[in-house]
């Protein structure tokens, strides 16, 4: 049957599917496209003073072995559709104390400076016979002038070397204080107080009271809304998970999963931009197969987060679409 000769009722249906189709293509964000075949990780989402939506990210390097990871970059959005790369914003090679394990990056703004808080690390993890295991990390805050950097190590050491620290994230109250939220020592979730010019930690380090349910692991992230402080956190490493407070140190209450597992780690930030909730995490994409190892790589996506009117988190699904109608949205909500 030529064109010419369907009728109307079978070209509808086949415009419709064809259109949506095409505007899935054109929406379709995830992973989150900054413009090259760069692979990036745990990205820390911020909006400072210019208005633009800033991304701090890992780097998952073509072909890297067991999370040797050496460098951390910068993107910038206004639409968080059209990314400018301004990486890498600080290497393993810039560092001292520190040749390996570019890990989870956060950033903060305080007294005029940017911050870049890193975990780095030295030797060498053996999953065979752990004992034999010669791995350590600790965290490290780098500054500057400029939101992307390039970013210098403020202290030239880490903020402490004992006990283990990793995964460090950054939250700054109202009232200006500081907190430093970390994974430590056998994967517990604590916290310190930042002194007020970012070089040190003021006080003890605290294990959190996370109200008698805490899977350990990675990745805290820390928001207040509404008054009340959100804990968020990869629970095992894999679903997203959160708990709440009335106080940025605790105790946390756990209110539960909003993203589930899709095997692999995860890793995410959420923040408010321009009036729309948004979560930022990251995908494992297929192996590549160029890789001796065929290892998998991950790459940031982001998705809406929406909130109850009691102030709970709506399960967050994966989407291909993502926040591709940004502009949009803002526009018509
Ligand atoms: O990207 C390296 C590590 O994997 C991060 O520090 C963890 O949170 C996990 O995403």
């Amino acid at each position: 049957m030529s064109i010419s000769t369907l009728s109307r009722a079978t070209l509808k249906p086949l415009l419709v599917t064809t259109m949506a189709f095409l505007c899935a293509q054109v929406l379709a964000q995830n992973p989150l496209d900054f413009g090259s075949s760069i692979k990036t990780a745990d990205p820390s989402g911020h909006v400072w003073q210019d208005g633009r939506m800033y991304l701090y990210t890992s780097h998952d390097q073509e072909c890297q072995a067991d999370f040797w990871m050496k460098d951390w970059y910068a993107f910038s959005s206004t639409d968080l559709v059209n990314w400018t790369d301004h990486g890498p914003i600080l290497t393993v090679d810039d560092l001292s104390w520190a040749d390996n394990y570019a890990w989870a990056p956060d950033a903060a703004y305080k007294n005029g400076k940017y911050y870049l808080i890193f975990p780095a690390g030295t030797g060498h993890k053996d999953r065979v016979n752990p004992e034999r295991s010669t791995k350590w990390m600790g965290i490290g805050i780098a500054v500057s002038d400029s939101p992307t950097g390039p970013f210098k190590d403020a202290i030239g050491a880490p903020l402490w070397t004992e006990p283990y620290a990793n995964d460090p994230s950054l939250f700054i109250d109202d009232d200006g204080q500081a907190y430093l939220y970390f994974h430590g020592k056998n994967a517990d979730y604590q916290v310190a107080k930042m002194a007020d010019d970012m070089r040190s930690v003021e006080g003890e380090l605290m294990k959190m009271d996370m109200g008698g349910y805490e899977p350990k692991m990675e990745g805290p992230w820390v928001f207040k809304r509404q008054g009340l402080y959100y804990f968020t956190m990869p629970e095992n490493n894999r679903e997203l998970a959160y708990y709440t407070a009335t106080s940025p140190t605790g105790p946390w209450q756990y209110k539960g999963v909003f993203m589930q597992s899709e095997g692999g780690n995860n890793h995410h930030s959420i923040v408010e931009y321009q009036g729309q909730w948004v979560l930022f995490y990251h995908r494992w994409l297929s192996r590549n197969t160029q890789c001796a190892n065929r290892q998998k790589q991950r790459h940031s996506a982001a998705e809406y987060l929406y909130f109850n009117e009691d102030g709970t988190i709506q399960e967050v699904k994966r989407t291909e679409e993502g926040v591709g109608d940004f502009m949009n949205k803002v526009l018509n909500d």
